[in-house]
C-alpha cells in the first residue's frame, strides 16, 4: 500500500509557467510539500522564453494575470493595456517573490522520464543530475512551448545569426542596420515586424499564408484607469471567473443580418476598434459560424488592408484567401501592414516562390538567393501535445502518454487521462481555448481539489474512469467541427507539424461546458475516480510489485 513515506513530495510540477505558478501556489497553501522543475532559469514560461522584439500580450494585461490576491491585483500596475515580455516576465517574477515560491523551484531542471510505480503509487520523476518521487505529477509544461523548424534543406548551415522566436535569446539581439530575413507571419512574426522594420538595413518577409491581423488598439494604462482597476477589483474578478471566454468583453447578442449594410459598417468600424480579441467576442454572435456574416466581417477587414497598404499587389498577397477570419487563430498587432510601406521592407509570397534552401549566406528560392545577416524564424511550435508527449511519461502497465495519445489526445477535461494515475496537465490539450489563463486556473482550481478530496479519504490513487475521458474526447472532437470556429489548416489541429496527427487539440465546448462538467464531478465526490484496491494501478493489484529502487532519488 502506497503511503507518504513513499513519496519524496506531495506534490512535482513541471514548468514555471502562469499556470504551474498557480498550481505551485494552490499545493503550498493547502499544505503539501511541493517541488517545481523548470528547464529554463527563470519563471514565466512564454513570457521567458519568448522575447523577441515586440513579444507582448494580445489578452488584457489585467485579466491575463491572477485574481487569487486582491493585494497582488492591486500592488501591480501594469503599463499598458497588453504588456509587453519585458514586463510580463518581471510580473511573474514578482509573484513568486511576493508568496514565496522561489524556494520550491528547481531550475535548469528537464524532466526526461516520468515512471508510475503502482507498488507505491508514486511517479519517479528523473532529468539530468534530477530524481524525485512524488506522490502527483502535475505537468503545467504548456501548450506553445515546444519550438518548431520546419525542415528546410541545409537550415543549420546558415553562417550569419539564426533565431527562433520562440527561444529567443536573453541577450538583446543588435538588428541596426542588417539584412534580416523573417520566416513565418503567424502571432509571433506579425509581432516582431514593425519592431524592427526601422533599425534594420533590410527585412525581406517570407510568408506562406497570411493571416487576418486586426489592430491591439493597445495603450497606456492611465492613472484615472489605474484608479479604477482597483477599485473594481472584486467586480472584475466576479465578471472574468463567469465570463465564458474568460475576457471582459461584452458578447453581443445581435447577428450579422439583423441589421441593414450601413448598421453593419457603423458595428464593424466600432468593433475594429476594441481591443485585442474584443473583434471576436464583441462582434455578431453568428461571426465565425454563419460563413455569409464571416465573408461580410472578412470583406470589412479586407477592406481595411487593402487601405492600410501603399502597393495594390503587396496587399492582396496579405489578405488571407484560404480562410475567413477566425478560421486560424487570429494575430493582433501594432503596425504591421503600414510596415510594407517602408521601402526597406519586402514581402515574399511563398505560395508563388516557395522556400528551396538556405545556404550558408541566405535564402534560396525558385526566384534565386537572397543574403541575409540575420534568420528569424517564427515558425510556430507544436501545439497542445509537443511538450507532454516530450516527457517521457509512463503510466499504468508501462504504457508510455506518447502512445496513448498517438492519434491525437484522449483527455478528462484537458487536465487528466485514464492510463496515467495521480496525473494532471492544467493547461493541457482539451482543455482551454488556446493558452488563456482562466481556463487553466479554472483546471489547477479541479486538480487541487481532487487531490484534496483523495487526502482527506484516504485513496492514494486517482484516476479518471475512461467512460468520462471518452464522453469529453468525443465531444470535444465533434464540437471541433460544429461549434468551434477553427479550420483544420490551423494548428489547432496539429496540421502544422509533419507527421503529426490530425486531431483537435483545444477546449471546442467553451469555458461554461468545462465548469459545468466540473461541478458535475465535485458534487459527486469525484464518482469513479479511485479505484478500488486490487485494481489495476493500485499498490495492492497483482501486477504491482515493489517499488523500484528509491535510493536513487536524489537532486533535493
Ligand atoms: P504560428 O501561428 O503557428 O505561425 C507560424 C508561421 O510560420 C506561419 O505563418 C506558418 O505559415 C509559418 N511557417 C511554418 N512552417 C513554414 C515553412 N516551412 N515555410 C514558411 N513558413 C512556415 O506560430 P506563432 O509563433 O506565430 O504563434 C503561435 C502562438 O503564439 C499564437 O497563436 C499565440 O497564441 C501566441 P503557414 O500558416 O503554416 O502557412
Amino acid at each position: 500500500m502506497g503511503s507518504d513515506r513513499d513519496a519524496d513530495v506531495d506534490i512535482l510540477i513541471v514548468g514555471a509557467g502562469v499556470t504551474g505558478i498557480y498550481q505551485l501556489y494552490r499545493a503550498r497553501e493547502a499544505g503539501y510539500s511541493v517541488q517545481m522543475v523548470e528547464q529554463g532559469t527563470g519563471v514565466g514560461g512564454t513570457w521567458y522564453w519568448n522575447r523577441y522584439p515586440g513579444c507582448r500580450y494580445d489578452s488584457e494585461s489585467y485579466t491575463y494575470g491572477y485574481f487569487f490576491s486582491a493585494e497582488l491585483f492591486r500592488e501591480w500596475e501594469w503599463t499598458e493595456h497588453f504588456a509587453g515580455q519585458a514586463e510580463n516576465e518581471r510580473y511573474f517574477n514578482h509573484v513568486v517573490d511576493k508568496f514565496d515560491l522561489r524556494r520550491h523551484i528547481r531550475f535548469n531542471t528537464k524532466v526526461a522520464s516520468a515512471v508510475w510505480d503502482a507498488a507505491s503509487a508514486t511517479w519517479l520523476v528523473t532529468g539530468e543530475g534530477f530524481s524525485t518521487r512524488t506522490r502527483y505529477l502535475v505537468a503545467a509544461t504548456g501548450v506553445l512551448s515546444v519550438p518548431f523548424y520546419p525542415d528546410v534543406p541545409g537550415r543549420e548551415s546558415f553562417r550569419g545569426e539564426a533565431y527562433h522566436t520562440g527561444l529567443w535569446p536573453k541577450t538583446p539581439v543588435d538588428f541596426a542596420g542588417k539584412r534580416v530575413a523573417v520566416i513565418g507571419t503567424g502571432s509571433s512574426g506579425v509581432q516582431v515586424i514593425p519592431v524592427i522594420a526601422p533599425e534594420v538595413a533590410s527585412l525581406t518577409v517570407y510568408q506562406r499564408t497570411p493571416n487576418w491581423a486586426t489592430p491591439l488598439n493597445n495603450r497606456p494604462i492611465t492613472a484615472q484607469e489605474q484608479a479604477e482597476l482597483k477599485a473594481s477589483f472584486p467586480a472584475i474578478r466576479d465578471a472574468v471567473g463567469k465570463s465564458p471566454s474568460g475576457f471582459l468583453h461584452t458578447h453581443s447578442d445581435k447577428s450579422t443580418f439583423d441589421d441593414s449594410p450601413e448598421e453593419r459598417q457603423a458595428f464593424y468600424e466600432r468593433v475594429w476598434r476594441l481591443g485585442g480579441f474584443g473583434k471576436i467576442i464583441s462582434n455578431y454572435r453568428d461571426m465565425t459560424l454563419n460563413p455569409e456574416a464571416n465573408a461580410e466581417w472578412s470583406r470589412f477587414v479586407a477592406a481595411k488592408i487593402r487601405a492600410a497598404v501603399d502597393d495594390p499587389a503587396t496587399a492582396e498577397k496579405l489578405i488571407p484567401t484560404d480562410h475567413g477570419y477566425a478560421g486560424k487563430r487570429p494575430p493582433y498587432v501594432t503596425d504591421y501592414y503600414e510596415a510594407f510601406n517602408r521601402p526597406n521592407v519586402e514581402l515574399v509570397d511563398l505560395k508563388q516562390t516557395p522556400i528551396t534552401a538556405v545556404t550558408e549566406t541566405g535564402i534560396g528560392t525558385a526566384a534565386g538567393l537572397r543574403e541575409f545577416d540575420i534568420i528569424v524564424w517564427a515558425t510556430g511550435f507544436d501545439f497542445g501535445t509537443g511538450a507532454l508527449s516530450r516527457l517521457g511519461a509512463v503510466g499504468r502497465d508501462g504504457l508510455p502518454l506518447k502512445e496513448y495519445w498517438a492519434d491525437g489526445p484522449l483527455t478528462y477535461l484537458g487536465l487528466m487521462c485514464h492510463h496515467f494515475p495521480n496525473f494532471f496537465f492544467p493547461g493541457g490539450p482539451h482543455g482551454a481555448a488556446g493558452n488563456n489563463p482562466r481556463y487553466s486556473g479554472d483546471q489547477s482550481d479541479f486538480i487541487a481539489g481532487v487531490i484534496d478530496f483523495a487526502r482527506e479519504h484516504g485513496h492514494p490513487v486517482i484516476e479518471v474512469p475512461k467512460a468520462l475521458e471518452d464522453e469529453w474526447t468525443n465531444m470535444v472532437n465533434e464540437a471541433a467541427y460544429t461549434i468551434s470556429p477553427f479550420k483544420e489548416i490551423s494548428y489547432f489541429f496539429g496540421t502544422n507539424i509533419p507527421g503529426k496527427a490530425k486531431a483537435f487539440l483545444l477546449n471546442s465546448l467553451g469555458r461554461p461546458k468545462l465548469l459545468q462538467m466540473m461541478e458535475t464531478a465535485v458534487k459527486s465526490d469525484y464518482d469513479g475516480f479511485f479505484p478500488a484496491p486490487g485494481t489495476p494501478g493500485t499498490p495492492d493489484s497483482p501486477g504491482a510489485t515493489d517499488s523500484p529502487d528509491s535510493t536513487q532519488a536524489t537532486g533535493r
